[in-house]
């Protein structure tokens, strides 16, 4: 096959440099008359091929031509693009009006410099990142992630997913993302707030209450999000509600801090109930030892789960009594230290270096921490060891293949766009906040996050049924969050 390929490849070559040649040699030998029509025979196959790929294909081998260095954008898309096939491909409407081309293309991609100067005097450049990806239904809305790894092709996975997400919500917000590769780790306050200060001196000029509104994201916090916003306000002279996650005495939501690990408890006790069991009989492994891993292990304790794991990028800690929550926020939130501190608290506990996923066992696995973090062999080890759901506390933490393992041995599994849409939720439940100028209690606010996220469970079930494609919540989610936007992009014409 490869040497077939190899063939094919230098009698392609040959014709188009010959092609090229303008008035060239008038004698050919009958090899090279062989090989042009060889040429064109494969030329038009190759017309032909494209002919019959389905529309959402040719738009998926497009991007890929067009972007070949973002692979965390293009598994992104790779994933909603083939979950969209039975409804784009089937309705020539969407093709008529360039609907998949115009959906993963950004509407607008910034990237800037940004100085700063640590405690030492010493000049630094980072640079700033924000993908404005689709506003049909609403400002953009997404977080900032702060952390060495970010580039363009993260920055682009995280705004593209985004969409869907806030499309699941049912609340009016578009999907964007932004960030920096600055690293925090180690950084002083003053170092912070200095760098958020600079990041802002650019990021200003395009955000705005019903422009843009970011929010927190790894490495962006409460502490980050207050000075963000205090140099907007000194930029701007204006008090509006432009970032979300703000601190509660200028504008913040109860209940936003806790909201993306809560809503993924909410949604999976809903998908554990639809299916016969019971959360408060689980084993559950988190990853992750940050925002959304604190406030799941919470809420899954508060419930009467027992939660065993937690994790950060050097090691991860295995509890059989339990994980003790407020010893983690201790450590993360107030101390800032590494989760291996744990072992102060309790002592019993064991850590590992490495990933939780190589070795922990349990019924439900959250993973909380980041990208593609389950690979494939860490995804048969879940499944042979008893695992039987894994709800997405993360964007896309379990990678492509892992994924098809889950799918393929019948694990629930939901995806992050649908089970960690909480936290952005509750973002637009405090811009209305900000709207109205007012504020709801925290039991308000958590109720409205809980009714939002059954909502999005059975809303993505419903697309299962209707497309044929029981428990696959990757394409439920795909197909239900797509299908407002397409519509509110298909009324508003080409823009
Ligand atoms: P935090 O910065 O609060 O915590 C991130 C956690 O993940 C830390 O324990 C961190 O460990 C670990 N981590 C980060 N990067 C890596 C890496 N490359 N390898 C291993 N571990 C890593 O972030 P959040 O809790 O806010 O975010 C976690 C995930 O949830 C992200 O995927 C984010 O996009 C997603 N998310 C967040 C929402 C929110 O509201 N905050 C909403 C929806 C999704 P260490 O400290 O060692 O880096
Ligand atoms: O990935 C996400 O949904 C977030 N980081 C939260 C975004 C938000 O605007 O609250």
């Amino acid at each position: 096959m490869y040497i077939y390929s190899l063939i094919i490849d230098n009698v392609s070559r040959n014709c188009y440099n010959r092609v090229s040649v303008k008035g060239g040699a008038v004698v050919q030998s009958l090899i090279q008359i062989t090989d042009i029509t060889l040429c064109f025979f494969i030329k038009n196959i190759k017309t032909m091929e494209v002919l019959v790929m389905k529309y959402s294909e040719r738009v998926l081998e497009e991007l890929k031509k067009n972007n070949p260095y973002q692979p965390e954008f293009i598994q992104a898309a790779t994933e909603v693009l083939e979950s969209l096939s039975p409804v784009v491909d089937t309705d020539p409407r969407y093709e008529k009006a360039g609907l998949l081309e115009r959906l993963v293309e950004p509407e607008r991609t910034i990237m800037f410099r940004i100085p700063w100067v640590d405690d030492n005097g010493e000049v630094h450049v980072n640079r700033g990142y924000r993908v404005q990806f689709n506003s049909a239904i609403g400002p953009y809305k997404g977080g900032l992630r702060l952390h060495p790894s970010v580039n363009l092709s993260i920055i682009k996975f995280l705004g593209f997913e985004q969409i869907f997400k806030n499309s699941l919500t049912g609340l009016p917000i578009g999907g964007a993302k932004g960030g920096s590769d600055f690293d925090p780790k180690g950084k002083s306050d003053m170092e912070i707030m200095r760098f958020c200060q600079a990041f802002m001196n650019e990021l200003y000029k395009y955000v705005g209450a019903d422009e843009d509104v970011p929010a927190g994201d790894i490495g962006t916090g409460a502490r980050e999000v207050g000075y963000l916003y205090g140099q907007y306000k000194k930029l701007t002279n204006r008090s509006e509600g432009v970032l979300t996650g703000k601190g509660l005495s200028f504008g913040g939501s109860l209940a936003r801090t806790e909201a993306t690990g809560y809503g993924l408890v909410y949604i999976t006790e809903e998908l554990l109930k639809d299916h016969g069991k019971n959360i408060q009989d689980a084993r559950i492994a988190v990853s992750g030892s940050g925002n959304v891993a604190i406030y799941a292990i919470e809420k899954a304790e508060q419930l009467g789960a027992k939660v065993i794991s937690c994790s950060d990028s050097s090691g991860y800690i295995i509890d059989e009594n339990g994980i003790d929550v407020d010893a983690v926020k201790q450590i993360k939130e107030v101390e800032r230290k590494r989760i291996k501190e744990y072992l102060n608290y309790h002592p019993d506990a064991t850590y590992g270096e490495g990933s939780v996923w190589d070795n922990v066992i349990c019924d439900v696995a959250l993973p909380c921490a980041t990208q593609n973090e389950i690979n494939k062999v860490e995804a048969q080890r879940l499944a042979d060891s008893g695992c039987y759901a894994v709800c997405e506390g993360a964007n896309m933490p379990t990678n492509a293949e892992a994924t098809e393992v889950f799918l393929d041995r019948d694990i629930l599994f939901l995806p992050g766009k649908a089970s960690n849409a909480g936290g952005v939720a509750t973002s637009a439940l405090e811009m209305g906040q900000n709207s109205i100028r007012s504020s709801w209690t925290f039991d308000e606010v958590d109720a409205k996050l809980k009714g939002i996220m059954i909502n999005i469970y059975y809303h993505m079930k419903e697309a299962c049924e209707q497309f044929d494609a029981k428990d696959n919540f990757v394409a439920g989610a795909n197909i239900a969050g797509f299908m407002k936007v397409a519509d509110a992009m298909m009324a508003q014409g080409i823009v």
